[in-house]
């Protein structure tokens, strides 16, 4: 068998997807997710001009070889766009490989641990009372975990919060649009939130949070203190985790759990916080961390240390990377819990997807290979339209992270 053909489809259908197809010479293709959010044509330009020409001629039963050629082959290892690209060939070669089987994916991966992937939503609302609103909506529809972001008093917008009741899209300009971000009104704040959601709520729902990078350590630590009565299933990304060891001072001060990955593309980005148990729970993507052959070293290592997966699943993760994801989250023994932010209608109408959701749970279904697959023929009507994401100020105007 041989890769004889491969296509990128760029498609917007509400925001910026690249879908990578390997064709092999016996009619079986496979499909893969290469969505960087606001850098997509970088990976269509890696994978056209250096990963593809690589590819023709070569047998995708070889996953391990393959990856292993991109990834040292490539000299210049690691990086977003790189394992992003490294990606979407993994997944679209796993997918073959199961379709030649006639076998789900995650019958290939040793089959599956458990009987539904727990998922969390994202609950979102300008102030308390509207987004607790939006957590009774998410519990009325089954999930038993919500994540939870509001509108912080003082500043014009937040992480995470819609505007003019639009559906939350961050890279929403062509260039980076601006934020202003103010730390201290935003830890005052935030316990006073998820004491609201546990008085409505009561104690049984999951309930998670997103600081978004923009804490330093000891901050961190503040509010994980602070949050402590209210039991947090996570903490997640309390601040830049480049340095890797400034998560000690946060676990010294808290026991709220947290999690950390979504912006991490290879195990070495991890290693020290899972060899320390420095976290509970790391986010890594099968779209941005090198495809289902690389995410499964890190759950391994994430194992041996107490760590289980919470894997990134925004809308800039395609409905490609989620099908993969959910085939990787029903085996992996360490599993803790996947993200899902809904895609549009049009989204949906472009990828078909074998995946379903029920009272919290979702189940990647029994279709050979991971299920999903894209109609060309509409994304050749959703041309790409550039979309950055956003850019963060303190209130005196100094660079901040996003
Ligand atoms: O592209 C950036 C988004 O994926 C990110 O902002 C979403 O933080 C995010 C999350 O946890 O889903
Ligand atoms: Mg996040």
């Amino acid at each position: 068998m041989k890769i004889v053909d491969a296509k990128v489809i760029v498609s917007c259908p509400g925001r910026n997807f690249v879908t990578l197809k390997l064709i092999t010479d016996e009619g079986v293709y496979g499909i893969g997710d290469g969505t960087l959010n606001g850098r997509e044509k970088s990976v269509v330009s890696y994978l056209e001009d250096y990963v593809i020409p690589c590819l023709i001629d070569k047998d995708p039963q070889r996953i391990e070889d393959i990856w292993q050629y991109l990834y040292r082959g490539a000299y210049w290892r690691g990086g977003p766009v790189t394992m992003t690209a490294i990606a979407a060939v993994d997944m679209a070669l796993w997918d073959i490989k199961a379709k030649v089987a006639g076998l789900p994916l995650y019958q290939l991966l040793g089959g599956r641990s458990r009987d539904g992937i727990m998922v969390y939503a994202h609950a979102t609302g300008e102030d308390i009372a509207a987004t607790l609103d939006e957590v009774a909506r998410y519990v009325a529809l089954g999930y038993k975990a919500v994540r939870v972001q509001c509108g912080i008093p003082g500043i014009a917008s937040t992480y995470g919060v819609p505007k003019d009741g639009k559906p939350y899209e961050p890279a929403d300009a062509a260039l980076p649009s601006e934020s202003v971000w103010s730390t201290e009104k935003y830890l005052n704040f935030v316990p006073r939130l998820f004491q609201a959601v546990r008085d409505r709520f009561g104690d049984e729902l999951h309930v998670l949070h997103d600081i978004h990078h923009r804490l330093t350590p000891i901050e961190a630590a503040r509010l994980g203190k602070d949050c402590e009565p209210y039991h947090l299933f996570w903490l997640e990304d309390a601040v830049p985790a480049e340095n890797q060891s400034s998560f000690r001072l946060i676990r010294q001060h808290t026991t709220t759990p947290l999690a950390v990955g979504e912006v991490f593309n290879r195990i070495y980005d991890c290693q020290q916080l899972i060899q320390e148990q420095l976290i509970d729970y790391i986010r890594c993507s099968v779209t941005h961390t090198g495809g289902i052959t690389h995410m499964r070293r890190i759950a391994d290592l994430a194992a041996l240390n107490h760590v289980r997966t919470g894997s990134h699943g925004a809308t800039d993760i395609s409905p490609v990377g989620m099908g993969a994801a959910l085939h990787f989250d029903y085996w992996v023994p360490n599993f803790g819990i996947q993200e899902h932010m809904a895609h549009n209608e049009q989204t949906m109408e472009l990828f078909s997807v074998d995946y379903s959701f029920k009272s919290g749970f979702f189940t990647p279904g029994d279709k050979p290979g991971h299920g999903v697959d894209i109609d060309e023929t509409l994304a050749a009507k959703l041309p790409y339209q550039r979309a950055c994401l956003p850019v963060n100020r303190l209130e005196d105007g100094t660079l901040w992270n996003w």
